[in-house]
C-alpha cells in the first residue's frame, strides 16, 4: 500500500524528535490523512506479513461489547495482553516480582525479560482458569466494547453500532452518522484511552464510506492493524445495509515511529507493494453481532515476511 509506505516517508523525513509517555521516544507529526478506496482491495499490509486473524478477532470482540482480555486469551490472540498484565502487576494484590516499567525494561534486559515471560504466562493461565480474576484484572474498563455497544448515560445505555445501522438503513443521507468512544467521563477508567477514537460513515451513489480520527498511532505496529480493522468494518456494515464499500479515509493526530521501529520501517521501505488480497465474507443471515473469525477470511493474501518489532507499553 502506497499510502502507508508514504506516510512512513514523510514521518522520517519531517518528523520532530519527541518524547512520550512509554519513555521509548519517537519521531512525530501532528495531523495527516490517507484514503483507502476498498473496491481496488482489501487494505491489509503486503510489504509485511500481517496477522489478520487477530484483527479479526480484536474487531468481533468490540463489535460483541466485550471488553475483558479472556476473551481475546481464549481466541489465541495476544494483542491486549499487556494492558491487562499492567492493570494486575500495578495492583496491591500482587507480590511477585517488580514488573515496574516492564515493557521499556524487556526490551533492554534480557534476564529481566525471561522473568517477565514467566510472570506473563502465570497471569494468562490464571485468567482463564479463575473468573474472579479475570473480572478483577483482565477486563481493560470501559474500553471501545462498552462505549461502542453500551455507552453509560446514567440511567441506561447506547447502542451507537445499532444506532448506526439503523440510521444508515434509514437516512442514509444523515451527517450524523456518528460513533464515539471518546467518554470523557470514563477515560480515566480504562486501560489504554481510545486511540481510534471517532468515527463517521458517510452514503453516497450506493457506497459506504467511514473516516476514522485516530488521535495517536504507533505507524509501525498499530496502523496497519487499524487500517484493515476499520476496512473490515465497513464492509460488515456495508454488507448489513445492502450498500456497495466506497472508500476508508484514515485521519491521524499525533501519527509517530517509535525510535526502536526505525530499522524495520526502513526494511518495509526497501519493498515493493504487491496486489492487494479480497475479502470473502460468509455472514449471510448472521448477525454481525454474533460473528466468528471463520466467517470472515481473505484470499490471495501474499505479503512479504512478517517484521517484528518490539511494542512500547
Ligand atoms: N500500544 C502501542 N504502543 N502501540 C500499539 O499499536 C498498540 N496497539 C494496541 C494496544 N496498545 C498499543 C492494540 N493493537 C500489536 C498490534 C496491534 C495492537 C497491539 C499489538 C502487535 O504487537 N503486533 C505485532 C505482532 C502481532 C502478531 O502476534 O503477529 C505485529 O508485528 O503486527
Ligand atoms: P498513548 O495513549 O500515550 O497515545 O499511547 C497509545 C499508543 O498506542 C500510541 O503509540 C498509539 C498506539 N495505538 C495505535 O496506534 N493503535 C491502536 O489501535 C491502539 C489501541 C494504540
Amino acid at each position: 500500500m502506497k499510502q502507508y509506505l508514504d506516510l512512513c516517508k514523510h514521518v522520517l523525513e519531517t518528523g520532530t524528535k519527541k518524547e512520550d509517555r512509554t519513555g521509548t521516544g519517537t519521531f512525530s507529526v501532528f495531523g495527516y490523512q490517507m484514503r483507502f478506496d476498498l473496491a481496488e482491495g482489501f487494505p491489509l499490509m503486503t510489504t509485511k506479513k500481517t496477522a489478520f486473524r487477530l484483527i479479526t478477532s480484536e474487531l468481533l470482540w468490540f463489535l460483541k461489547g466485550d471488553t475483558n482480555v479472556k476473551t481475546l486469551i481464549k481466541d489465541r490472540n495476544p494483542i491486549w495482553d499487556e494492558w491487562a498484565f499492567e492493570q494486575w502487576v500495578k495492583s496491591a494484590e500482587y507480590v511477585g516480582p517488580d514488573m515496574v516499567n516492564f515493557g521499556i525494561r524487556a526490551t533492554q534486559d534480557p534476564e529481566f525479560k525471561a522473568i517477565y515471560k514467566t510472570e506473563m504466562a502465570q497471569f494468562k493461565e490464571r485468567v482463564m482458569a479463575d473468573d474472579e480474576f479475570a473480572a478483577k484484572y483482565a477486563d481493560l474498563g470501559p474500553v471501545y466494547g462498552k462505549q461502542w455497544r453500551s455507552w453509560s448515560t446514567g440511567d441506561g445505555t447506547i447502542d451507537q453500532i445499532a444506532n448506526l445501522i439503523e440510521g444508515l438503513k434509514n437516512n442514509p443521507n444523515s451527517r450524523r452518522h456518528i460513533v464515539t468512544a471518546w467518554n470523557p467521563s470514563e477515560v480515566e477508567d480504562m486501560a489504554l484511552p481510545p486511540c481510534h477514537a471517532i468515527f463517521q460513515f458517510y452514503v453516497s451513489n450506493g457506497k459506504l464510506s467511514c473516516q476514522l480520527y485516530q488521535r495517536s498511532a504507533d505507524i509501525f505496529l498499530g496502523v496497519p492493524f487499524n487500517i484493515a480493522s476499520y476496512a473490515l468494518l465497513v464492509h460488515l456494515i456495508a454488507h448489513e445495509c445492502g450498500l456497495a464499500v466506497g472508500e476508508f479515509v484514515h485521519t491521524l493526530g499525533d501519527a509517530h515511529i517509535y525510535t526502536n521501529h526505525i530499522d524495520q520501517v526502513n526494511e518495509q521501505l526497501l519493498r515493493e507493494p504487491k496486489k492487494l488480497p479480497t475479502l470473502e465474507l460468509q455472514v449471510e443471515g448472521k448477525s454481525i453481532f454474533d460473528l466468528t473469525t471463520e466467517d470472515i477470511q481473505l484470499e490471495n493474501y501474499d505479503p512479504y515476511p512478517k517484521i517484528k518489532a518490539p511494542i512500547a507499553v
